[in-house]
Parts: C-alpha cells; structure tokens; sequence
C-alpha cells in the first residue's frame, strides 16, 4: 500500500545532525542541573546532620541533670570523643551518631564492661562504669571517631569516600584543654554549674594559614550558648593521604567538606558554624591553645 505523501513526510525520523543537536541541548541542561542538584544534596544532609546534633544536644541536657557531677558530657578528657554514655540511654538511635554526609557505621555489638581495653588518661575523677551511668555495656565502635588515623582497630579510613567505623562527632568534655601556655594549670570539666559561672582563664592566640587570630578573652565571662560540647568529628589525616587536612578546622576531607560543621552547646542548642567563623567560635567554645592551620602544598 502506498501511504499518502503528507504522511510519509511525517515519519521519515530524525536526521543523524538533528539528534546531535538534541543530546547536546540535554548535555547542557543536565550540565547546568547537577551543579544545583549538588548543592541542594549538600544542603539537605547539613540539615539532616544538625538534626543529629539536636538530638545529641537534647541527651547531653538530661544526661547533665541525671549526673552526681551535673557534668554535661561523660568523656575522660578534653580530647576523648567516647560517645556511649549517650548511647542508648540519652539518645536512643545509632543514626543519629553518623553524619549523613559520610558513610561512617557503627556496629552494634554491646560488649560488658570488663571487655573495655580503651583507658584514656582520666580527668572527671569518675570511673567509666559512673560516667555510663550504669549502663553495663559499651559499644568499642563508639569509643573513637570514624576518621581518626590514631585508630589503630580502625586502620582503612577512607578520606575520599568518608568511609570507615565509629562515630561522626567529636566531644570537648572540657575547658582550657590541650594546654601547653600554662601546662599545670587542670582542664576544666564542663558541667552546668561551671558552664553557667566560667571566667576564661587564657588568652589565645591562633595561626589560620600563616595569619594570627588574637582572642583575648582572659577575664571575660564565658556563656553556655557559646561553649562547645559536641561537633562535626574533624581529626587531621596527615598529608599526603588528606591533603590539605587541618584539625579542627573545615576541610575537604571532613563531614560537610570546607563548607562548616555542625556544633552541639551547652546551653542545649545546636547550630551550623562556617568555616570562616569557625576558628573564632571554637576559640570561644573549648578555650584550646596550640591551634594551627596550615597551608599544604
Ligand atoms: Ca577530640
Ligand atoms: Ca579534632
Ligand atoms: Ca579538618
């Protein structure tokens, strides 16, 4: 059958150059797309990230108001980031100690205390058992940071794909920590009676990429809203593996990369810090001395 020519001028497809053009018009709209989606993405998984910290925020609160010291985290020392006297009794899920923008895990295999091998150098005066607060088991996965090179259990950490066990979330258990201007002076513990009464004790003077930031704070009164307890996990991984990673300081190999973190206080709220801010407010919120960012090849 012959078709009429009307029609056979309608089906005769697409020329091989119309197609080319075609996919080059999606290549550019997806081109223009992604860069957005990305963002969006990055986004989404700060704000779901800063829900973590609220609810860590929360279980500090009433893990304070539970304990014989009214102390507002149960960790050793300003530099233990143990996180199970959260868990389960304060914050009762696991997710909520993974940063969503990593693929951190933390396995749940509760062992009885008398299985602990981890003692870091005890400031509280308490024993492991009374910070847990009774609990008699622990989870060694939540003893230490995901991305810690110091973890020898943990040794495989991934910097490009933020893969590795432990915990997302850093704690600074106490003030006027990592001291080396005035070494005999104590580390502070925060709890809601000091929190609410700290005077600092330090001037700090910190090196960010080669500038000096000066925090004159001795003598000024500290407020809870702006002392640290919980944040964003930010250990540096030495170069050349991370390059460019700095502790304690936002960069490309941390949860939300160089963009901030997220940061728990003791006042109970919870609240994105940008990595421009940063250096100021951890100033203010752990009075740590000894803080360097440096610039890598
Ligand atoms: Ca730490
Ligand atoms: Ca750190
Ligand atoms: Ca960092």
């Amino acid at each position: 059958m012959k078709l009429p020519n009307i029609l056979r001028n309608n089906c005769r497809g697409f020329t091989l150059i119309e197609l080319l053009v075609v996919i080059a018009i999606i290549a550019i709209l997806a081109g223009m797309l992604l860069p957005a989606l990305s963002k969006a993405k990055a986004r989404a998984l700060k704000i779901a990230c800063l829900n973590n910290t609220k609810q860590m925020a929360i279980g500090s609160q009433v893990y304070a108001d539970d304990d014989d010291q009214k102390a507002l985290t149960g960790v050793a020392n300003f530099s233990d980031d143990d996180l199970n006297w959260l868990f389960p009794m304060y914050v009762s899920g696991l997710k909520s100690l993974n940063c969503p923008a990593t693929r951190h895990y933390v396995t749940n295999t509760p062992l009885p205390l008398s299985f602990n091998g981890y003692n870091p150098r005890n400031d509280t005066g308490v024993s492991y058992a009374d910070r847990l607060h009774g609990q008699s088991t622990f989870l060694p996965d939540l003893q230490r940071i995901a991305a810690n090179v110091n973890n020898p259990n943990y040794p495989n950490y991934s910097p490009a794909t933020k893969t590795g066990r432990g915990s997302s979330y850093e704690v600074s258990g106490f003030l006027n920590g990592n001291n080396t201007i005035t070494p005999n002076v104590t580390n502070i513990r925060k709890t809601q009676t000091r929190v609410a009464n700290y005077t600092y004790q330090n001037n700090l003077s910190y090196n960010v990429k080669g500038q000096t930031l000066q925090f004159n704070i001795r003598n000024v009164k500290a407020s809870p809203s702006s002392i640290w307890l919980i944040y964003d996990g930010d250990d540096s991984i030495p170069y050349p593996s991370a390059p460019g990673s700095n502790n304690d300081y936002p960069d490309n190999i941390d949860n939300h990369g160089a963009d901030g973190g997220n940061v728990v206080f003791a006042d109970g709220h919870a609240e994105w810090v940008s990595q421009k801010r940063y250096p100021e407010i951890f100033a203010y919120g752990t009075e740590e001395q000894n803080y360097n960012v440096r610039v890598y090849p």
